[in-house]
């Protein structure tokens, strides 16, 4: 890529081929026809209304019996304006492994306790597997690796009632939540069941729950009442900066609370709008702190096995 990025314009953002502005983009898709000249001109026609121009047809392959694939080079006409673009997300600065450790030693002083699971129905565990074993994922150690986690992943086909119990028993700071099977929405049902549940047990202040899978998405999680949500390519070391922080967030706001202005400056002014679980809150800061009001769990919690176990 020789092209100087200073030339992008922001206001009309396009792909990018050889040349800037150019739109650019490599289409790939099948027609359920056989490779013919019609089947050609069809696939252009389709490229024409998708928005391209200059469309030029590299491959046209019998893919199976009454199909042809195509590979397909076009112009893209449509921009969009990136300056206001606009995404929730999950708001946590990216820690490496030793940095996490290093974070919930100096701070934290015991190990956080996170349990895992694939609820429901649902038998796809490589992805829970993916966050909390050892080995991890795409050359990110996972959860169980981390010396200052607590790491227990219970695998799959756990029901909402035993995870929360475990929780409750194991006394969890974090809990993960795998979806995967999406059929019928039973990804939704399952996790804002599991919420309710959670709610109704008076854990929504105690721990932090995380969803991932590859249709699950930040804006999706809360929608269902969890605390953030990770999709496709979530690196191990993405959940633990995630939960190491809403930790940290959750207990300064705590001590903000109690200390009222004796906290560290640092503390008031760095806390970024905590992810939403409900929306009756004025302020972001008012609204994580009134949820912990009297509740500096961190500082009176017993002694659990985990921070024994050191
Ligand atoms: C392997 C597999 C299976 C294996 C699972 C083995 C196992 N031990 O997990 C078996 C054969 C058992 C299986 C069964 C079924 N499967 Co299946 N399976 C797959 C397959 C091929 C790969 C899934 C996978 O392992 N991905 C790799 C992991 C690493 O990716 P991931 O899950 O997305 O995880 C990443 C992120 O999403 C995220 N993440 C995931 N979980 C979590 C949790 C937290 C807390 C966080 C932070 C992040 C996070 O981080 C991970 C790493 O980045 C997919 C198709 C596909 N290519 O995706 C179908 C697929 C998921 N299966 C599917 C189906 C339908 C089924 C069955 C219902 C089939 C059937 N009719 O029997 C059954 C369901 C059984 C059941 N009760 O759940 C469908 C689901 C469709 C849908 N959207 O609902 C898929 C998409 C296939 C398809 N295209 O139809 N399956």
């Amino acid at each position: 890529m020789s092209q100087n990025t200073a030339q992008v314009n922001l206001k009309k953002l396009k792909p990018y081929g050889d040349i800037m502005n150019d739109g650019t983009v490599q289409l790939c898709f099948t027609l359920p026809v056989e490779p013919s000249p019609e089947a050609r001109e069809a696939a252009i026609q389709l490229c024409e209304k998708m928005g391209y121009d200059q469309i030029k047809v590299a491959t046209m392959e019998k893919a199976a019996n009454g199909f042809s694939l195509f590979v397909i080079y076009g112009n893209l006409k449509h921009t969009v304006d990136f300056t206001q673009i606009h995404v929730v997300k999950v708001d946590a600065q990216k820690r490496s492994r030793e940095e996490i450790d290093e974070l919930i030693k100096t701070r934290i002083g015991r190990k956080l306790v996170v349990i895992g699971a694939c609820t429901g129905f649902d038998a796809h565990t490589v992805g829970i597997d993916a966050i909390m074993n050892m080995k991890g994922f795409a050359g990110d150690y996972g959860l169980e690796r981390y010396q200052w986690l607590d790491a227990r992943n219970l695998g799959a086909q756990v029901l909402n009632d035993e995870l929360l119990k475990r929780a409750v028993a194991e006394n969890a700071d974090a809990v993960l939540v795998s979806k995967v099977v999406t059929q019928h929405n039973i990804h939704m049902r399952d996790m804002k069941d599991l919420m309710n549940r959670a709610r109704q047990m008076g854990l929504m202040e105690r721990m932090i729950f995380v969803s991932g899978g590859p249709r699950v998405t930040h804006p999706l999680a809360l929608e269902c009442g969890f605390d953030a949500g990770f999709g496709v390519g979530t690196r191990p070391s993405d959940v633990a900066s995630y939960i190491v922080e809403e930790f940290l967030r959750r207990r300064d706001l705590a001590l903000l609370d109690e200390g009222a202005g004796t906290a560290p400056a640092a503390a008031t002014v760095s806390v970024p709008a905590p992810v939403k679980r409900s929306k009756l809150a004025k302020s972001p800061i008012k609204k994580a702190a009134s949820r912990l009001v009297g509740k500096s769990r961190i500082a009176k919690r017993p002694k659990t096995r985990a921070s024994s176990k050191r």
